[in-house]
């Protein structure tokens, strides 16, 4: 009678051994959507960045005066609204062109204190001559 119960014991084991367990689903890994603005760099967790809307229109940038701090991670998001226009800091070596309906983002060098003019730089009619504004890096 011992022997059929340790058989049976044993029986038991090896069928629980046997039962296969349904092996979890594998989601494959999807690349994470980073938020705009995130900036990545290779090897560093991605950070993100302050995001500052500035429309273009005839004739003026909304807003025109702009304050960031040295080092902060900017990201400029500029829209058109109106015109052709450009979007120039030629210190900081942007120069880009933003159409009406189109939305044109640049990140903006933050390294060094300083104020930084920026104008229009696509002749644009009237009021070229007075779309400019200022970019105020502060330590
Ligand atoms: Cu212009």
């Amino acid at each position: 009678m011992k022997r059929v119960l340790f058989s049976v014991f044993i029986m038991s084991l090896l069928l629980g051994a046997c039962q296969s367990v349904p092996p979890a689903p594998v989601v494959p890994p999807q690349a994470k959507e980073l938020p705009q603005g995130t900036q990545t760099i290779p090897g560093k967790p991605p950070v993100s960045s302050r995001i500052i809307d500035i429309t273009t229109r005839n004739w003026a940038f909304s807003p025109a005066n702009i304050s960031v701090k040295k080092g902060e991670k900017v990201t400029l998001r500029l829209t058109g609204e109106s015109g052709v226009h450009g979007f120039a800091v030629p210190e900081l070596s942007i120069n880009k062109t933003i159409r009406p309906g189109e939305t044109v983002t640049v990140d903006l060098p933050t390294d060094a204190a300083g104020s930084y003019r920026f104008f229009c730089s696509v002749p644009c009619g009237q009021g070229h001559i007075d779309m400019k504004g200022e970019i105020k890096v502060e330590e």
